[in-house]
């Protein structure tokens, strides 16, 4: 069944606003690896600052572009797997207000009022506005679930017996995810931050608000991750020739990352202050236990692409993999996905460093951790992103993809780059070269008593693995511009997104349904917060002023 013409329209806005925007995020990536290396030694370029830049990047890349295109993918999936018309009117509302969140946000951190970085840790304080936007936008990605459900069930009645499509339930498990993990998010700008800014409170309880951010932040790097394990199981063995390996392993994964995704937020606050270390080892072994979905997925996948590799005439115990279409410009989607998976290889090693107690001792708040982000949410998260989204935008355009040879070449150039930046930014982390800081100004400037010679090739090798991934990206807008003016081919058949069958579709009662693991994973968030999160209600500490990163002064306003 083709899409309705209306959800394709919105669907289109959905992709194309952010990657529109993302231009600006990728240029102050590109800047980010010049003020680090001291390549810039300056407060700011072109009258924007540096964390007025770094808040432009992290939160258009790693909020706006992801969440629009989670929720721009689901309606795809939803609407091609179910075969059924979806509330055009809730896919609209849903558009609205993520783009009026997104305008107003990026509004006030380009007015140089929101310097707050994606955390907007207190006691950064940023304008009303700011928190308005993240708001309205939170509220405007909980829509589509709630027009996704009345589908489901009535899928579900008309179809008793039939399993669920698998990308269904990917996409169901994601925003499940997302609603679970926005609640306390939401409470913590409703409660705190916004009556705050406004002036109507003199201060903030810290501690509290950077755990209920917590308990968003960890889930939201797994809302991330969910679509693109979507189109690992339900597209990558289908574009590498073969089938899924295991349909429930699938299943299992998605069930999974609902029940374990939220409660282990506590692993960014290791070194936090007035967390008991019993809060902190709980939450520490639940980090631990969610790596099973995703190395379960690292087999399956791996499983999946042998089974193709062998049909393609792959023989011996390695010898297959040589047989997988790594450079075939008509399959560009291919190496998309594959290099991701190369990239999370090294993205899951060291987030499973990070979550070991001792040794995030080592690494936290060094330039280690965004070189671990980078091989996570930048590496499969984003290959996804410009894969699905180039496929999705000229499939309802009924466009070619115009040079498929420079679409291919995109993610291995991105995969080079990511693996030259996150070696520097490793090295240089273990070494203490600190994040988040304009190292050009002091530890990169050799006329500062800082000048930290040692960390010079560090910081040079992440600047240069930095233009190469600009290069990839600019490489990316070459294909995808010159295929949006490309005339379109009516012959074209309707689009629809590449599924694969299973070779194994075990039919497993425990992952059928939903209900048990949300009931169990609200529990396990409750067992596993209630007792931090009472200690920091009512540890009687004052509560702290606003502050701009630009000042030691503090603010009660920032209107
Ligand atoms: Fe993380 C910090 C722990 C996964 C993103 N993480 C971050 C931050 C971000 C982020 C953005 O415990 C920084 C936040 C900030 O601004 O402060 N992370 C983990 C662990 C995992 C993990 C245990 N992270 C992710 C994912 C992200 C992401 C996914 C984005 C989407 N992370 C941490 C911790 C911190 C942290 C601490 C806090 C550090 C601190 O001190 O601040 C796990 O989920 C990882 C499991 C993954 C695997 C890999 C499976 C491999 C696959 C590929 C298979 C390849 C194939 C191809 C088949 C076990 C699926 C084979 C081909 C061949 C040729 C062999």
């Amino acid at each position: 069944m083709e899409l309705q013409a209306n959800l394709r329209r919105i669907i289109l806005v959905e992709l194309l606003v952010p990657l529109a925007l993302f231009i600006f995020g990728a240029y102050h990536g590109v800047l980010q690896v010049m003020y680090l290396s001291g390549a810039i030694r300056a407060t700011s370029v072109a009258g924007i600052d540096y964390y007025q830049g770094l808040t432009l990047h992290g939160v258009i890349n790693a909020i706006v572009l992801t969440t629009f295109f989670a929720v721009a993918f689901g309606y795809t999936v939803v609407s091609q797997e179910l075969k059924s018309r979806v509330s055009i009117a809730g896919a609209a509302l849903s558009l609205f207000l993520m783009l009026s969140g997104a305008v107003m946000t990026a509004v006030m951190v380009f007015l140089g009022k929101a310097s707050v970085l994606y955390t907007f840790y207190p006691p950064l304080m940023a304008h009303p506005l700011f928190y308005v936007g993240l708001v309205i936008f939170i509220v405007g990605s909980w829509v589509p679930l709630y027009t996704w459900i009345p589908v489901y069930l009535r899928w579900r009645r008309e179809n008793r017996g039939l399993k669920t499509p698998l990308g269904v339930v990917g996409i169901l498990s994601t925003f499940i995810v997302w609603q679970m993990a926005t609640i306390p998010v939401a409470f913590e700008v409703l409660a705190q931050l916004l009556p705050w800014s406004l002036g109507w409170t003199s201060g903030i309880n810290v501690m509290l608000s950077r755990t209920l951010f917590w308990f968003f932040g960890h889930p939201l790097v797994y809302f991330w991750l969910l679509p693109t394990y979507v189109m690992y199981y339900t597209m990558l063995p289908r574009l590498a020739g073969g089938k899924l390996f295991s349909d429930f392993a699938g299943r299992f994964t998605f069930m999974a990352l609902i029940l374990l995704s939220c409660p282990l937020g506590l692993h960014h606050q290791f070194a936090d202050p007035g967390i008991s270390t019993t809060s902190k080892g709980i939450q520490g072994v639940l980090t631990l236990l969610v790596t099973i979905p995703s190395l379960l997925t690292a087999f399956t996948i791996a499983a999946s692409l042998e089974f193709a590799a062998r049909l393609r005439g792959g023989k011996g115990l390695l010898g297959w993999w040589s047989k997988l279409p790594y450079f075939n410009p008509e399959n560009w989607l291919f190496p998309y996905l594959f290099c991701g998976l190369l990239i999370f290889l090294f993205g899951g090693i060291t987030g499973i460093v990070n979550a070991s107690y001792s040794m995030n001792n080592v690494v936290h708040n060094t330039a280690w951790i965004p070189a671990h982000f980078h091989l996570t949410v930048g590496g499969p998260i984003f290959l996804g992103i410009l894969g699905g989204s180039l496929l999705i935008v000229t499939g309802l355009l009924k466009k070619p993809v115009v040079s498929g040879t420079m679409a291919m070449a995109v993610p291995y150039i991105w995969m080079a780059g990511t693996f030259v930046f996150s070696t520097g930014l490793f090295w240089g982390g273990l070494r203490g070269e600190p994040r988040r800081t304009n190292l050009g100004l002091t530890y990169m400037n050799p006329t500062s008593p800082s000048y930290r010679a040692d960390w010079w090739l560090p910081a040079h090798l992440g600047m240069w693995g930095g233009y190469i991934m600009g290069l990839a990206v600019l490489l990316y807008f070459v294909v995808l511009i010159r295929s949006l003016v490309a005339a379109p081919n009516a012959a074209l058949a309707p689009f629809s997104l590449p599924t694969s069958e299973p070779y194994h579709d075990e039919d497993v009662a425990a992952v059928r349904n939903f209900t048990p693991w949300v009931a169990a994973a609200v529990l396990l968030c409750v067992a596993a917060y209630y007792a931090p999160i009472r200690d920091m209600a009512s540890n009687g500490l004052s509560t702290a002023p606003g502050f701009r990163p630009d000042s030691p002064a503090r603010v009660s306003t920032t209107h």
